[in-house]
């Protein structure tokens, strides 16, 4: 990763350079850990550094829960400490480890959710998932022959990313325009799709467009999976918090064409898919149900975590 002030990764993640939910929590957390480093300050100093920092990351991109969680684990374990040295000290380890706990993440769904594609199988995608393409560069290296149609996913067109990354990687993949999925839905064998968020009820926030693919792939009972690390479950759902879903501007979706001023133009870029339409959560400790989100958030994130971190 570059050596990027934190201002400078807000602004990275805020214009979308840096995106997709696993790889700005990432971003957001070395960040964090880059101040703790290199902050050469007192205690008060390096306390507030570090909440400046916090408050600026949080605020670049408001729906994909993995940047929140990472910031509060970067964080976590600091109040009461004293001295400016502990507090480096357990910033920069609590970052390390969730860092790499994440990154390990991919190669744990990769393997896990691999076990579900069959040879011979058309695998549909939607947007650019890192979670989602381990699984299906996985199942690839493992010698299965597969195709995947990746959807175009408008408007900033992340399936150009997907298409290119799995054509590196010599799988096969044909791209479709985000409208064409219920055509092609007859010749899908398994749709997977990433997470921004997990709520405590089940429900599933990821690019916009999610949802009616999971309505579609029920119609045609093709099994729709989702890839998640642990940390895209929401602690905050828990308290009642709705997910907010992020909505960018106009300019994103009619580019240089005429439009009066007078049109509104909407631009939500996440949706909400509820659990009834999820056949299962990939997740780094396993295959789980969208049912089982609740004992997730409780069980692995920790009591501890969701409380003190609670604001
Ligand atoms: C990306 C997107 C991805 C999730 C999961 O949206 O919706 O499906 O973030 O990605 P955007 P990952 O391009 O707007 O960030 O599996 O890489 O965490």
């Amino acid at each position: 990763m570059l050596n990027m002030n934190f201002e400078d990764v807000a602004k990275a993640i805020e214009s979308m350079d840096i995106r997709g939910a696993g790889r700005i929590a990432r971003a957001g957390v070395k960040a964090i850990c880059d101040v703790a480093s290199e902050s050469t300050g007192d205690l008060e100093t390096l306390l507030s550094e570090l909440e400046a920092a916090k408050v600026r990351i949080l605020a670049s991109r408001p729906t994909a829960i993995s940047l929140w969680n990472g910031v509060q684990a970067a964080m976590h374990g600091i109040d009461g400490m004293n001295s400016p040295e502990d507090v480096k000290a357990k910033v920069m380890a609590n970052s390390e480890a969730f860092i790499l706990r994440s990154e390990k993440a991919m190669e744990t769904i990769g393997r896990i959710g691999a076990k579900r594609i069959r040879d011979g199988d058309t695998v549909l995608t939607h947007c650019n998932s890192h979670a989602a393409l381990s699984v299906i560069k996985e199942a690839h290296r493992q010698g299965k022959k597969l195709k995947v149609i990746a959807t175009e996913s408008r408007p900033w067109r992340q399936g150009i990313i997907t298409v290119n990354e799995l054509t590196e990687a010599g799988v096969p993949v044909t791209m479709i325009v985000d409208s064409a999925v219920r055509s092609v839905m007859r010749s899908v064998d398994l749709v997977l799709v990433g997470a921004d968020t997990i709520t405590s009820s089940g429900v599933l926030i990821n690019k916009i467009g999610t949802s009616q693919i999971a309505l579609i792939a029920n119609e045609a009972r093709v099994p729709f999976l989702v890839c998640s690390e642990t940390y895209k479950f929401s602690p905050l759902s828990l308290f009642g918090d709705l997910v907010e879903i992020e909505e960018r501007d106009r300019k994103e979706i009619i580019g240089d064409a005429k439009v009066p001023d007078s049109v509104k133009v909407r631009n939500p870029v996440f949706d909400a898919t509820p659990p009834e339409y999820i056949d299962s959560i990939v997740t780094d400790i396993g295959m789980i149900p969208p049912f089982a989100a609740y004992e997730v958030i409780v069980k692995i994130l920790g009591h501890d975590f969701i409380f003190e971190n609670r604001e």
